[in-house]
């Protein structure tokens, strides 16, 4: 069974970061404009630092597409680094508590954690969110969307939104320079990272991402590496800084009776063609996926961010060279950047959905997974 996988390569400070795809389905549109506007909406939002003013992510097809569609074979893509200057850069011996550094050089036993830092750094998601325009292309051949949001940064939080309209969600999400659909909100969360680069700390956060137009039957209850959900739990908590992943209602669904967390099943014939075959459910309690399979409802996932863990006001470490109390490592870096997590949030989403796609229904090409879906659609109203 082909399947379609996502590994990243490259340093924060070195030539270039780059994504090998490998099981994508031959005949996929590569809109390279779209994967471009990921990039630039990634490296944006208000609360970065100054490494973004330097760079200016643009995506290069190194292998895997020709006349703007992937072929046969793996997909190269390369994002170039202008900050390109990993020889040069200092050793890097105080580690800061939060980021990889002291859990890496125990592990290498290496007293400089540039060699740890660099490949741990965030700018590793620029890879990922090129993949991520790869897997939207695949999604939108089949009418699946997904798209995420921010819902809080530190104390200010979005009125409770779950995205019924879409298109109208992300509208709003992107007139906000914190990339949340709530115009108040963006202002108080603006606010709240100016406070923050005041006291020389940093803000964590929360996202949301929804994803609609799904057949049901994505991922299996079969095996428990095939259960979609923990599938995408994994993929979302890989992101750099993230610490907390939830479906549907996910912890609140702790507090109820099983009565107010479960969906109702109904009835709705003018539906019968659809993917649900009209059986349809008036609440998305469950987030769209029960027994690690999507349902056909939108797959709502929620993710919380921690504040990023290079203070300018340094808690306390410990030279590693030294051995002697020293304050954490210091340079430059963003007082927030959960705008960018949620652009690297929708984009693994939509890698883990185009993969589950292609389990679905084959992945040699389009054309191939399109008959597969649609036979199956045939057969679905005689259920
Ligand atoms: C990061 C540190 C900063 C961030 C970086 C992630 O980089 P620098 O040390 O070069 O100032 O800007 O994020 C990116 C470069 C990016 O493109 O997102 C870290 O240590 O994780």
């Amino acid at each position: 069974m082909a399947e379609l996988t996502v590994r990243t390569a490259g340093e924060s400070h070195g030539p270039a970061m780059l994504a090998l795809i490998e099981g994508f389905p031959a005949g996929v549109p590569v809109d390279i404009v779209r994967i471009d506007a990921d990039l630039a909406r990634r490296q944006g939002g208000y609360g970065r630092g100054g490494r973004q003013r330097i760079e200016a992510d643009r995506v290069e097809v190194l292998a895997g597409v020709r006349a703007g569609r992937t072929m046969p074979g793996p997909v190269v893509l390369l994002v170039r680094n202008r900050d390109a200057r990993l020889e040069e850069a200092p050793a890097v011996t105080r580690p800061r508590p939060g980021h990889a550094d002291l859990a890496g050089a125990l592990k290498y036993l290496d007293p400089d954690v540039r060699n740890i830092l660099e490949r741990a750094s965030a700018r590793e998601t620029a890879g990922r969110v090129a993949a991520g325009g790869l897997a939207k292309g695949l999604l939108a051949e089949f009418g699946v969307r997904a798209a995420a949001w921010v819902t809080r940064i530190g104390p200010a939080a979005a009125a409770d939104d779950a995205g019924d309209d879409l298109d109208d969600c992300v509208r709003r999400r992107d007139a906000s320079e914190v990339y949340c659909p709530d115009a108040e909100a963006s202002a108080a969360m603006m606010a709240a990272i100016d406070q923050a680069r005041e006291a020389g700390d940093t803000l964590g956060g929360m996202i949301q991402c929804v994803a609609t137009g799904l057949p049901p039957g994505l991922g299996s209850h079969t095996q428990w590496t095939r259960k979609l959900d923990g599938r995408l739990a994994r993929a979302v908590m890989s992101i750099q800084a993230i610490k907390g992943v939830e479906i549907g209602l996910g912890f609140a669904s702790a507090e109820r009776p099983g009565s107010r967390v479960h969906d109702a099943i109904a009835l709705d014939e003018a539906q019968r063609d659809g993917p649900s075959a009209g059986l349809v459910r008036p609440t998305n309690r469950a987030g769209g996926l029960e027994g690690g399979m999507t349902n056909g409802a939108p797959v709502v996932l929620r993710a919380a961010m921690k504040p990023i863990s290079t203070l300018k006001k340094p808690l306390a470490s410990v030279d590693l060279t030294t051995r002697q109390p020293e304050e954490a490592a210091y340079e430059r870096s963003d007082v927030c950047a959960v705008p960018a997590a949620s652009v690297v949030v929708e984009a693994v989403v939509a890698t883990e959905l185009a993969a589950a796609m292609v389990e679905r229904f084959g992945g040699d090409s389009l054309a191939q997974m399109r008959a597969a879906q649609e036979a199956w659609q045939a057969k679905a109203r005689e259920l």
